[in-house]
Order: structure tokens, then sequence, then C-alpha cells
């Protein structure tokens, strides 16, 4: 493959800093990036598929429905950077659409999953230039090649910006508009605030892939840090908290006990949980204020029939 991979520098000891400093806190708590192992990335492509989680789904058709709209407000000579794309799938619907694209720039924390998806790019749009990125697209990020890029356009979609808190979205719309320019623009996906049962049941589903997900960063912390977690010994949940507008995803000790990690010793009583992570929903109107808050200029909005998802086009 003839796909140039930079890579974002991190410090190698990441991992077990934010573990043990998460895990010493009076709220335990892990942060939500460490799912992303090639493990955990295909368990998040096999949630994508359960049949209570919608979000998936919804913007994947509400993406077809307005890929020719998009490519029109996208403009021909363009580069679409996406941060945590993933398996790259919503991209290759807009990719069809797009003319005289000049790069396409995927970001994942994983790298499989970023050869994975610039292959198959390749293989199916041959004449678009793709400059991967590996690591954390919350840290800062920049070009090494030598052409400047501009027109440049933040795809952003799958409601990933619910796992910001509201302030620290706003804070990462900033940096994105910053590095998108003057003529820039962003494509962001929303997942709307719902009845609470749809939306404990989308992260509760019945196959237990949730739980499984949830459960993979026990597993890395276990193989990767020397971690002892009796996985038997905690339940996955997840809970609407309505002050707050977010789903929060939970490991329940079932019991009283202590996991060492690296020699050093955690107790759990029982029924303390883990938070693992924080998704959070919006209404159009909260999320419009939200980006604009940031400096960005609210284009357009689209959602799904049932209301389900937004999706916002948003100008720098
Ligand atoms: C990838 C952050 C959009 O919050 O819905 C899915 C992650 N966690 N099920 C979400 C997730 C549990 C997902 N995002």
């Amino acid at each position: 493959m003839d796909v140039k991979v930079t890579e974002l520098a991190e410090t190698p000891t990441g991992f077990i800093d934010d573990v043990l400093e998460g895990l010493s806190k009076p709220q335990k708590t892990l942060p939500c990036k460490y799912f992303y192992d090639e493990v955990g990335s295909n368990l998040f492509e096999s949630i994508c598929d359960v049949d209570e989680y919608y979000i998936t789904r919804t913007e994947l058709q509400l993406l077809d429905d307005i890929k020719c709209e998009l490519a029109q407000l996208i403009g021909p000579d363009s580069v679409i950077i996406e941060p945590g794309a993933g398996a790259g799938i919503k991209i290759q619907k807009l990719l069809a659409e797009l003319t005289a694209l000049k790069a396409y720039v995927p970001i994942d924390i994983s790298s499989d999953f970023l050869f994975y998806s610039a292959e198959k790019i390749r293989e199916n749009f041959s004449d678009i230039e793709i400059r991967p990125i590996q690591g954390d697209f919350t840290e800062p990020y920049q070009w090494t090649g030598k052409k400047s890029l501009t027109n440049r356009v933040v795809f952003f979609p799958g409601s990933t910006i619910g796992n910001f808190t509201p302030a620290q979205a706003e804070q990462f719309l900033k940096n994105q508009k910053r590095f998108a320019g003057k003529e820039g623009a962003m494509i962001i996906g929303v997942d709307l605030v719902k009845p609470l049962q749809k939306l404990e049941s989308a992260y509760n589903d019945s196959q237990g892939v949730t739980a499984e997900f949830n459960k993979n960063l026990l597993v890395r912390i276990n193989n990767e840090l020397g971690g002892n977690f009796e996985l038997d010994q905690f339940e996955h949940t997840a809970v609407f908290n309505p002050a707050e507008s977010r789903i929060e995803m939970r490991l329940v000790s079932q019991q009283n006990q202590s996991v060492k990690i690296n020699r050093q010793e955690f107790h759990f009583d029982e029924y303390e949980y883990i938070h693992t992570e924080n998704s959070y929903k919006y209404t159009i109107e909260a999320f419009t204020a939200l980006a604009e808050r940031a400096g960005l200029k609210s284009h357009k909005v689209w959602t799904d029939d049932e209301n389900l998802i937004s999706l916002h086009y948003l100008k720098c």
C-alpha cells in the first residue's frame, strides 16, 4: 500500500498514566478514547448494527438523502478531514458525489482501522489523495505535506462530538475552525434528545455488544497494564442523566473488591462504578447555539423523519 500514514506524537505512557489518575479520583473514571484498540473498534462497528442503536443507520440514510446537496455546498477542490474516521464508511457516500476533491485526511487512534479504511477508499476512489493521520484527534494536528491545502471541510459525523462536555465541544469546534481557515466549513453529526427509554436501550442492547465494548477497557488494562480485573465482577450499565442531557456508561462493581494495576491497589465498594463514557444529547437549537458560541455560522441543518439525529453544515 502506498498510503503514507502520519503519526501524531503521543506520550508512550499515556494509557497507564490516564488509568491510574482516573481510578484515583473520588468518582472513578476512564477516558473513552481507550475503547478503540482493534478489538474495541470492531466492537463499535458491531454496535452500529444492533437494532437498538439507531444513530449510524439513521445518519447513513440521511447522508444518502442529502449527499448531492452536501457536495454542492462543499464545492470542488476541497480537502476533507475526518477526525475519528473509524471504518470510513460514511465518507464513501460523499466521495462518490464530490468533484475534484484534493485530498481526504482520515484521523484515527486505531492504526489498524486507519490502514483498513485508507486501503478500501484507495480501491474505490483511486484518484483521490489520501493522507491518514494516526493519533488522538483531540490533540492538535497539522499537515506534513508541502502543498498548503485550502478549502478544508471537517467531517465529524456519528455524534462523536457527544463524547465531549459542551464546554469541550465548544473548544474543539474553535480549534477545528482555526485549522479549517476562513473559507473552511464543518459537517457535524449530533444525536438529539428523545424519550429516555429509546436513549437508554440504544446503550443497553439486548445482544450485550455494548457491554462487551465497555468491558473491553478492563480487558485492555489487564492485558496491557498488568491489571487483574475480574470481568464477571463488573456489570455494564448506561443511564440517561437528564440534568446533564447525557448518557453515562458505567462499569458497576458487583461486590466489595480490590483490583491491582501495576502494583497499585484500587478499592471498589459494592455498586461503586467507573464512569467510562459520556454521550451528550442536544436539541437542534442547543447545538446551533453552541456552534455559534464557537464562532461558527449555521448554514443548514438536516434531520431525519423521526428527528432522531441532525447534521449541521457550519461555516467558519
Ligand atoms: C462513537 C461516541 C458516537 O456515544 O453513541 C456507542 C459511542 N458508546 N455505544 C456514542 C458508543 C456506546 C458512540 N460514539
